[in-house]
């Protein structure tokens, strides 16, 4: 038998996030606003390094913004480096609701976000300017690796921080079984000015088919989008692939391409079907993902390659 409503989402902080999803799930609302809520929860914290508020700046200081959203009808809403805006998640909804595109970019998507009513903020935070400042003393660009071990230990390590989160991908099913996600990312710490990774890029980092379920993705986006990851396992899911299933065949991917850069990074899926069946597969131990529903509030830990 089915199961929803339910709501998953990537790292640790989803927990949180699921709760502002589930407000809403709860009520009889749509998956699609549910999302958007459970995400702006993780924007608006300030309490990590990789999304919303607080996330880290490109190697010039810059705080730039990635997100999207997709609804149960193929209706996608997106923004690419976003600047001095707390939720480019809401902003992506409104591309999606008020124009006829779906991507708006850097000035043109702050213009659009300020003419409807959003205020500029400095996103950077004391944290976060502290941790550009210690980056620029070597300013080695590298792209951060993010294996949650490395980060939490030793010459990678960020001040005071665990590192157990990245991008915030939320999937859902509302009380009708429709199905919608939403992404929303900070992007790589120290990233090169208008880089854009998977996040916000609709079948990379994010893509929902209402007959199907949906997918997300977290870790280097660079990896995600050459295999077009949550697009591929959506239709996995659609050739009787498990969630998991599903997952594990895209890691695998990008495994094959080059066994010994998978090896170094991080990638994680994570996967919701028609059914509320869930599953997530990612490269090195350490990927978590929260469940909600109305019986269970989880942790669960994804399945790794490594
Ligand atoms: C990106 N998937 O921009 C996101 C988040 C990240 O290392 O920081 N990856 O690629």
């Amino acid at each position: 038998s089915a199961v929803f409503p339910i709501v998953i989402s990537t790292w640790d902080f989803g927990r949180e996030a699921n709760e502002g999803a589930w407000a809403v799930l709860a009520k009889g609302g749509r998956a699609v606003d549910a999302v958007e809520a459970g995400v702006r929860v993780t924007e608006a914290a300030g309490n990590n390094f990789t999304v919303g508020l607080g996330g880290l700046p490109d190697r010039d200081g810059r705080v730039t913004l990635d997100a999207c959203i997709m609804d149960d009808k193929y209706g996608c809403g997106s923004v690419m480096c976003l600047e001095n805006i707390l939720h480019p998640v809401s902003v992506a909804r409104l591309v999606m609701d008020k124009t006829p595109h779906i991507i708006l970019v850097g000035e043109g998507a702050q213009a659009f976000a300020l003419a409807n009513g959003f205020k500029k903020v400095d996103l950077l935070t004391p944290a976060s300017k502290k941790a550009w400042k210690e980056w620029l003393k070597t300013s080695k660009y590298e792209p951060v690796i993010n294996i949650e071990n490395k980060m939490n230990s030793g010459k990678d390590s960020l001040p005071g921080r665990k590192y157990n989160h990245d991008t915030i991908g939320m999937l859902a099913i509302d009380q009708q079984g429709n199905v919608s996600g939403a992404c929303t990312t900070s992007g790589m710490a120290f990233k090169m000015q208008g880089r854009v990774g998977d996040s916000p890029v609709i079948g990379a980092g994010l893509y929902v088919d209402n007959e199907i379920g949906g997918a997300t993705a977290t870790g280097v986006g660079e990896e995600v989008i050459r295999i077009a990851g949550a697009h591929l396992i959506v239709e996995l899911m659609r050739q009787g692939f498990t969630p998991q299933q599903a997952c594990r065949e895209a890691v695998e991917r990008i495994v094959k391409r080059s066994p010994a850069k998978a090896k170094e990074m991080q990638v994680g899926f994570l996967a919701l079907n028609k059914q509320g069946v869930h599953g997530a597969f990612c490269l090195q131990e350490g990927f978590s993902y929260a469940v909600k529903s109305a019986s269970e509030t989880q942790m669960h830990t994804g399945q790794h390659y490594f």
